[in-house]
């Protein structure tokens, strides 16, 4: 019997627009592998890696990682995850990222998440996160049973970096100048799909439908 061809998906959208969030729904519900670079990002930042201190430079200024950074990065870790299909969340964020992806991988489809600014600065800062393994909560969205304790491992969880106001504000402002341009680049291509909400609960049944139809539902 013939395999399934693998599927290639990305998922964009401004900081603290829900992707992580919706990324896991989409892995869990669609078996598909799911790679964020900012996660890979902070993973090198805790091991101390060269890349990792210099990730860190930029993240902590609200700035974007250099692209040939980010992409040799990112495409080495594809290459441990070739044989699945997968979701990327956070790569690539400008033209030049997109035009090295898309010389190796064609996407099949690019899910956009709109969501208004406000809505998410006021997210960010009460955004905590699992340092570990990434884990993330939000006091008001989907709180830690027990306050600044992950509900799996109890330890304890901090809050990003770069989830400082001011930080957040110069986030906002490389998404307008840098990743705008990416999401033209993939309407233009006829892949980009929006999905826009100020809740993630109210996007998801849309996301879930949409994705219902091009690959097999588990659960
Ligand atoms: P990241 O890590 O990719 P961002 O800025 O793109 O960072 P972020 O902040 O991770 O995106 P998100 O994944 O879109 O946000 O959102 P999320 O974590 O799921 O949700 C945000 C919060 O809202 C959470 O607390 C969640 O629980 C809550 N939430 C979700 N839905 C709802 C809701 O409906 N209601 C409420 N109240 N809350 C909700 O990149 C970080 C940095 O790494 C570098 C850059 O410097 C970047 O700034 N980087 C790159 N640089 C260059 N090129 C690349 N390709 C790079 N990738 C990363
Ligand atoms: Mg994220």
């Amino acid at each position: 019997m013939a395999s399934r061809p693998l599927f290639r998906a990305l998922i964009m959208g401004p900081p603290g627009s829900g992707k992580g969030t919706v990324s896991e729904r989409i892995a869990k519900s669609f078996g598909l592998k799911q790679l964020s670079s900012g996660e890979v990002l902070r993973a090198n930042i805790r091991g101390h890696t060269e890349v990792g201190s210099l990730a860190k430079s930029f993240i902590d200024k609200g700035k974007l990682v250099p692209d040939n950074v980010i992409t040799r990065l990112i495409l080495q870790e594809l290459k441990n995850i070739d044989q699945y299909s997968w979701l990327l969340d956070g790569f690539p964020r400008t033209v030049p990222q997109a035009e090295e992806l898309h010389k190796i991988y064609q996407l099949d489809t690019v899910i956009k998440l709109k969501v208004p600014f406000e809505t998410i600065k006021e997210r960010l800062t009460s955004r905590w996160i699992h340092p570990g393994s990434g884990r993330v909560y939000n006091t008001k969205f989907n709180p830690p049973a027990v306050t600044g304790i992950d509900d799996l491992t109890g330890e304890p969880l901090v809050q990003r970096d770069d989830d400082k106001p001011e930080t957040v504000t110069l986030r906002l402002q490389a998404y307008e100048e840098l990743t705008q341009p990416v999401l033209e680049y993939y309407r233009n291509r006829g892949i980009l799909e929006v999905f826009s909400g100020t809740e993630t609960n109210k996007i998801w049944p849309h996301v879930h439908a949409f994705l219902s139809k091009k690959l097999p539902v588990l659960c």
